[in-house]
This record gives C-alpha cells, structure tokens and sequence, in this order.
C-alpha cells in the first residue's frame, strides 16, 4: 500500500514533536485512524476519552502542564461540535491547541449530507489564528506545517478538517510549479526582552514608589526566582491570578495569595494601599480588585501586547517574556530599606491564615468543606499537581491550598468552565505519570461529565508509573457557587428547580469500575481519608458530604451585596433560616474591622 495522506499527516505530526494525542473515533477519521494504528501507537499515543470535550479539556491541560502543543481530534459533525468547549477553554487561557476533524467526502459537501457540519464556519471563532479544510493531498504538507507553527508561536487554537476520501488518497508532496506551497518544520520561540530604554523607564517607577503591589499570573509560571528576587529588591508583596496560582509559593510570609473574588483579604488590602502596582503576564479580569485609576503608577509585562494596559491605564508597558524581563529590570532596581509596608503585608497575611484556619474549623453540617482543602495542604505530596473544577472549590483551591515550591496547578481560568477537573488531572498525569494528581470537583461538575471521565483513569491507570490520582468530590446536593450568587448578587433566595441536584455516591461508582472509593461524613476523619487517599495503590475517589450553606464569599463584600444578603435572610429561602445565619455570621464577620473570624 502506498503512503496515504493520513501516513503522512502522522509522520508529519511526529516530526514537529507531537507524541500523544486525545480523541474519539467516527467514521469522518476513520482514514486518519487507520494510519495512526499503521504508524504505532508506541510513537503518538492516541489517549482514548469518553466524550470529544474532554479531549479537547485535555489537549488544553497538557499544553498548560507541559509547555508543548495539545493536539485532540474527533469525528466530523457531532464529534467536532463537542471539541468547542474544551477549545475555548485553550483559547481563553492562551494555550497552544491544535483540533483535528474529519468531514464528509468532498463530493458529498453541501449537500445537506449527513454529519455534514460547516465545520470552517463553526471554529471560525475559536480556532480563527488557523482554521482550514484540505482538499487536496499536495496541500496537507503546509496545512499541517502552519497549523502546528501558529498555535505554538502564537498561543492559539488552530483547526484542520479533513473529508474523509482523502485521507486514505495516496499523499503526494506538492510539485515543484507555480501555484503550489513548499513548507518546513521548526520553530524557536524568541528572546523577547523591552528595549533598555523602556527598561530604564519601568525602574524608574519602580524605583519611586514606596508601597509596591505585583501582581502575577500565569505568564509569570516560568519565572519563580525572578519574581521572588524582585519582590525582595522592592519590598513588594506579591498577588497572584488564580492562573498564577503556582508561580510563588504560598508559604512565603508576603505573598498575599490569590485575587479577586476567589481571592484573599490581604491581597485585596494590598491593592487598596499600594501607590505602585508591577502586574506581570496577568490577564485577571475584575478591575475593582486593582487599584483605583490615578491611585498607583503601573508597571506591567507581558509576552501579548494585547495584554498591555488593559485592565489598569499603565504607565510603562512592556512586551517581554516574564522571567527575561525581570532579570533585564533587576540590576536596575534599588534596594528599598524601609520595611514599613512589607511588615504590613506581613502582618496581613499572617492574621488571614488564622482567620482562614479558624473558618476551615468551624463546625458545619456535615463536613466544613474549606476544611476538606485545610487538610489537604500540609499532606500534599512534593511535586503534586493539583486541578480545580469550577463551582465553590474553584474558591477553596484558590484561597486555602498551600501550594509550595515545584507543584503545578490549573483550572478552566478564563472560560470558567465546569467539568475541567477530571480531564485536566488525566492529561497532568499522562505528562507527568510519577507526580501524584489531585481534582477538586463539585457534585454539579462530577454529574456533568467528570464522572464517566473517571472511566478513562479506568481504562488507563496501570500505565501510569505511580498510581496516587486522587478526585475529591464535594458532595453537597447543589449546584453552590451559583446558589450562593443568587442569594449574593441578585438578592434572591435558592431557586430551588435550578439548584438542588440528585446525591450520588461517587465513591462507589469509583468501586463499581474498579477504582478505590472513600466516603467521609465526619470532619475528624478528613486527615486520615487524605493520607489513605494519597498512598493507595489505585486511584481513588474521595467523596466528602460537605455543607452547602457555608458561603464561598468574596474577601470583602460590598455593603450594597450585604443589604441584598441580610435582605435576602427575611425572604423565603429553602434552608433553614438559622444555618442561613449562622453563614451570614461568618461572612459579615469576616469583612467587620477587627474580628478575626
Ligand atoms: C459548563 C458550565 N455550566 C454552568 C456554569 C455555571 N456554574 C458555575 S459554578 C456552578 C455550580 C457548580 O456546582 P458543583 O459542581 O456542584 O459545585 P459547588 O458549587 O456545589 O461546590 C455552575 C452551575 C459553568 N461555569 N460552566
Ligand atoms: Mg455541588
């Protein structure tokens, strides 16, 4: 048999570096399938998942989790429409993705053919750095080249969409004529680094200020010394985007740890006081939790000039690679002596682990579930990388995890998304099989699709070379973060029909396919479900019956959302008004001057 265009599309893919792929079979790749069994799954892996999403979710994680491109690919119609999800998650997060598609025979196109889905059209958006259908077999060669070029290069999601006829036609490079494209592979990513100038300027705000505030996201991951060298230089304190999370560690006295509504107190305090504000590769949306316009002189790099001044008017904008850059500025820091805000920022973050101890031990029905993330942190093995779905742990994971020096931790940042977790820890686990992983998911997430993701790590985990993969369900009959935005923000009581959601033991789901299941319904036992969890000999679920009525609140609440939340307490809300008080109790005790907890 000749080299077919799905032989070489392979053979190229491998070329650039490519050695896993996630995906789900149809008959709109079958010809691309049979060329990846041709080629040897011992070369690309094709990591099978249980719905398109999740390979997309995955192809994200492990761009995130390794710094190389993600690659997922799924049949044409259905199997294409459930790749966007997990696509946007990669496009929002500036994650180097590339989607590969089937499509009907090329004869068959737009004919209302069955499966037949403007595809181009579809990812137009998503994918819009690269999206194109091949037509031809000489064409496949540069398709593939600029595809996997521009992702990487430029931190996009691409798209390639192939008809089914031909990838089983015989491949043929382009002829040497006019009309045709001659492409390579290879890419460098550059040495971006301002202009001494620039450099220069940025000092010299740095430089003046006396109360520093950085802010660090996750374009800031590859630069921990550089971060903690400038922060000294400067006196500063160090904020970090939930994205950020892992840049610095959290066992640092002034690093104030996460921002904005997920985000803590002293970095909120920070952010009030400061008058210089140095924010490097951060995209964090929510102005309100930044300095007040005129208030701070801002400094701000970032790889994307896009990025640049977009959240906060800054006065020096710099476009550079993180850690390059603040090792460009570093010599031309002074050293600031007076210790005056750093004692400040100290003190902040010192009282707010007491206070976040204190709420983590406060008593609940059942089982408190800050104190289910409370208990984790002092046991989370070194190296472990730790996912979040989003719902109320996104906010545990976010304030109460003590991530330190060489761990990794993601989530659906910018598209926010739910049902991230479970994929995200399979890809963090196929990129690093010896590093223990560990989801946070809600019961809502668990239901809408990590659960028959649990059957991947099923199907998959004997290849691992450590078992410890460890998914924590927070078990509390109720779709919680948004519950808790409706009591918050639109001043209205628990909509009941919306909220409430089926309880399901997941730990015996995780038993029935062969997992190991935890169930702990008592605070006390959290320690000891923990250290089982993370030495098991397979991975395991771990499902906690956790309280819904424990608010996952902002650092500080306005006093119009605090009007619409004691408001609220009068209205008919479904729980019981007495645990509803004991709740609001410790969210207005929170934000009252003075009180700890
Ligand atoms: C795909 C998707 N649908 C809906 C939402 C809105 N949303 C955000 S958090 C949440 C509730 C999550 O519930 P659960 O997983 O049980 O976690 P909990 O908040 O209860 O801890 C919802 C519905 C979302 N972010 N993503
Ligand atoms: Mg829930």
């Amino acid at each position: 048999m000749s080299k077919t265009v799905g032989d070489f599309f392979w053979q190229r893919l491998y070329d650039w570096g490519v050695r896993r792929v996630f995906g789900y079979p149809g008959d709109g790749i079958n010809g691309l399938l049979g060329a990846l069994n041709r080629f040897g799954t011992e070369k690309i892996a094709f990591i099978q998942v249980r719905h398109e999403e999740m390979a997309a979710f995955m192809a994200s994680a492990h761009a995130k989790f390794t710094g190389e491109l993600g690659v997922c690919i799924a049949t044409s119609g259905p199997g294409a429409s459930h790749l966007i999800t997990g696509l946007y998650d990669a496009r929002l997060d500036h994650q180097p993705v590339l989607a590969i598609a089937g499509q009907q025979a090329r004869a068959a196109i737009g004919g209302h053919y069955q499966q037949e889905v403007d595809l181009q059209a579809m990812f137009k958006d998503v994918a819009g750095a690269f999206v194109q259908q091949a037509s031809t077999p000489p064409q496949v060669r540069h398709l593939v080249d600029r595809a996997v070029r521009i992702a990487i290069a430029e931190r996009r999601v691409t798209a390639l969409i192939f008809p089914n006829d031909l990838q089983d036609e015989a491949h043929e490079e382009p002829p040497r004529k006019h009309g045709t494209v001659h492409s390579g592979i290879g890419y460098s990513a550059p040495r971006v680094v301002p202009y001494e100038a620039d450099l220069h300027r940025a000092a010299a705000v740095l430089n003046a200020g006396k109360r520093v505030a950085i802010l660090a996201g996750a374009g800031a991951l590859g630069a921990t010394d550089e971060l903690m060298a400038i922060a000294d230089r400067l006196q500063a304190g160090l904020a970090k985007a939930l994205l950020g999370k892992a840049a610095v560690p959290d066992d640092i006295q002034w690093v104030t740890g996460s921002i904005g509504l997920l985000g803590t107190r002293p970095s909120w305090d920070m952010m009030m006081e400061c008058d210089t504000l140095l924010m490097i590769g951060s995209g964090f949306p929510y102005s309100e939790f930044l300095p007040k316009e005129g208030q701070a002189r801002g400094v701000q790099i970032d790889i994307a000039p896009e990025m640049l001044s977009l959240r906060y008017p800054m006065e020096v904008n710099l476009t550079g690679d993180s850690a390059e850059t603040l090792r460009a500025l570093l010599p031309l820091l002074e050293q600031k002596t007076d210790r005056n805000w750093r004692d400040g920022i100290e003190k902040g973050v010192r009282d707010w682990w007491e206070v976040l101890e204190a709420r983590a031990m406060h008593a609940a029905s059942p089982v408190n579930p800050q104190r289910v993330v409370w208990e984790l942190s002092p046991r989370l093995p070194d190296r472990a990388i730790v996912t979040s779905d989003s719902g109320s742990c996104a906010n545990w994971y976010a304030r109460d995890l003590r991530l330190r020096r060489g761990m990794m931790g993601s989530l659906s940042g910018g598209l926010a998304s739910m049902g991230a977790a479970v994929p995200y820890a399979i890809a963090a686990k196929f990129a690093h099989p010896d590093r223990p992983v560990i989801a946070l998911v809600g019961d809502g997430a668990m239901q809408m699709n990590n659960m028959a993701e649990l059957i991947t790590v099923a199907k998959y985990w004997r290849q691992w070379t450590s078992p410890h993969w460890v998914c924590c369900v927070f078990n509390n009959e109720d779709l919680n973060q948004v519950t808790w935005e409706q009591r918050i923000q639109e001043g209205d009581p628990k909509f009941e029909a919306t909220q409430v959601i089926p309880d399901v033991p997941y730990h015996r789901f995780a038993e029935l396919i062969g997992l190991r299941g935890i169930f702990v319904d008592d605070p006390d036992k959290l320690a000891t479900a923990w250290e089982e969890a993370l030495s098991s000999d397979r991975p395991v679920v771990l499902e906690v019956k956790t309280d819904p009525n424990v608010p996952p609140m902002p650092p500080h609440i306005t006093l119009e959302q605090m009007k619409k939340f004691t408001s609220n307490l009068l209205s008919p809300d479904p729980e019981e008004g007495s645990v509803l008080l004991g709740a609001a109790r410790e969210v207005l005790s929170s934000v009252l001057p003075g009180r700890k907890h």
